[in-house]
């Protein structure tokens, strides 16, 4: 066992059991039938919970046509259990199965999903929440809300899509771009796909999920971006959000009345419910569409998804989760780095490839970095979408002026921008660093922390 991991493991640490099986099945979206990808046959699959510092072992039985993995987004485990194919394990074959089994470090809102091609914009996504012995002092009860955008088993394949792409290469079909999203607030483009629905816990606007909340009941939401290629706005249109987490970890609470959440981030924000029926609204940005999930006093009339809310909502200032500050607990110590490592973001080339460094994913191609340092990555936007980067097996503080950003895992990179983030380096490994957009990271947009000797 290597010594980080011996370090993780707690004396008679609990260990908690989990059987998960990929799978293809009917889902009902809400008035819409879609035949899919899944974990388990649901969709959301179902949540995984857990203490900080628990054993997690999942057997991963892989029923699919094709090979698929696991990746526990957020988590820094051991690395043969990071679930990247062709880096720290093999795929998943079809028909075979794996065990996953890694100590789970941080308390917090994570998630997990394949590393595997595009099938993330498939199904196969659930929840994983790491709890603290210590929360609950600020909120009542909880409700764990996944977004997604949708298009598989209703219009196109996730593949056929990035296959469009890739023909289609640089600036889409003529007339294409006319069409795609724009996004004031991700300054530029806000997708490269358009989706016949997005859902909020596996459900359309439509037929949203209701939740029996009573008034003054203070809920903690626990909101994950399992998009591909979509941004939310979410609010509580006639309560406000006091914001406490960001990607697991705790920030200094702020006040908001609408977050902004790339794909791969996740945020967490306490409600008060008010009398009556509210809905957790998320609206995809860039796109005339919105999903939610409605909270209701159990007297109460569920208030409808619709139009209307959406135009509330969309005239509330919005909080970007870079602007939050990690709380004291939660801050990493403040030191030069002693190795910087600059990213350039550029994309689409011709057959739609996204580089960093001007080149594509080269698994044998790694930014070194050597146990104990302090690291600094620069990400440097210079195309005309925004990136939600991603660092697999540590946390990141974002550095701002005061050099109190948050932590997280996954932030967003706005066109023409530039975002620094500091990490130690105390997780040895070979670590993915990614574009959260699955098309833009399965088109080249991935490199990898490397830890050399
Ligand atoms: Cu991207």
């Amino acid at each position: 066992m290597a010594e980080v991991e011996r370090a993780r493991r707690l004396a008679g640490a609990r260990s908690t059991s989990v059987a998960l099986n990929a799978v293809t099945a009917q889902v009902d979206l809400g008035g819409v039938q879609a035949h899919t990808w899944t974990y388990g046959g649901q969709l959301p699959g179902r949540e995984i919970r857990v203490r900080r510092g628990e054993i997690l072992k999942v057997e991963l039985k892989n029923q699919l046509a094709e090979p698929t993995s696991v990746h526990w987004h957020g988590i820094a485990l051991r690395n043969d259990m990071d679930g990247v194919p062709g880096l720290t394990q093999g795929g998943i074959a079809a028909g075979a199965s794996f065990t996953y089994e890694f100590v789970v470090p941080d308390a917090g809102t994570y998630f997990f999903h394949p590393h595997s091609g595009v099938q993330l914009d498939r199904g196969l996504y659930a929840p994983l929440i790491v709890e603290d012995p210590d929360d609950g002092a600020d909120y009542d009860t909880e409700l764990v809300i996944v977004l997604d955008d949708w298009l598989d088993g209703v219009d196109r394949t996730p593949d056929a899509v990035f296959e469009e792409l890739k023909k289609n290469g640089m600036g889409g079909m003529p007339g294409m771009t006319m069409t795609m999203p724009k996004s004031e607030l991700l300054g530029g483009d806000a997708g490269d796909v358009s989706y016949p629905h997005v859902l909020a816990n596996g459900r359309t606007f439509r037929d949203p999920q209701a939740v029996d909340v009573r008034a003054g009941q203070r809920v903690r939401l626990r909101l994950i971006n399992a998009a591909a290629d979509t941004a939310f706005r979410v609010g509580v249109p006639g309560a406000g959000l006091r914001v406490t987490h960001t990607d697991g970890f705790p920030v200094q609470a702020r006040e908001a009345d609408v977050v902004l959440i790339g794909m791969g981030e996740r945020l967490d924000a306490v409600v008060t419910m008010p009398a009556g029926s509210v809905p957790v609204l998320a609206v995809a940005e860039g796109r005339d569409q919105y999903a939610g999930v409605v909270l209701r006093n159990p007297d109460a009339r569920a208030v409808s998804v619709d139009d209307g809310i959406v135009k509330q909502l969309m005239a509330l200032p919005v909080l970007m989760p870079t602007s939050l500050r990690a709380a004291e607990r939660a801050a990493l110590p403040v030191k030069d780095p002693d190795v910087v490592h600059d990213l350039v973001l550029e994309g689409p080339g011709d057959k739609y490839t996204w580089t960093i460094n001007g080149k594509v994913y080269d698994p044998d191609d790694g930014l070194p970095v050597r146990e104990g340092q302090q690291v600094r990555l620069k990400f440097d936007n210079r195309s005309q979408m925004f990136h939600p980067m991603h660092l697999h097996g540590h946390t990141f503080q974002v550095r701002t002026d005061a050099n109190s950003g948050p932590r997280k895992d996954t932030v967003l990179v706005l066109p023409g921008r530039s975002v620094e983030v500091d990490f130690h380096a105390d997780n040895p490994g070979q670590w993915l660093t990614h574009c959260h957009n699955v098309y833009h990271g399965e088109a080249g947009m991935m490199s990898l922390v490397s830890y050399v000797e």
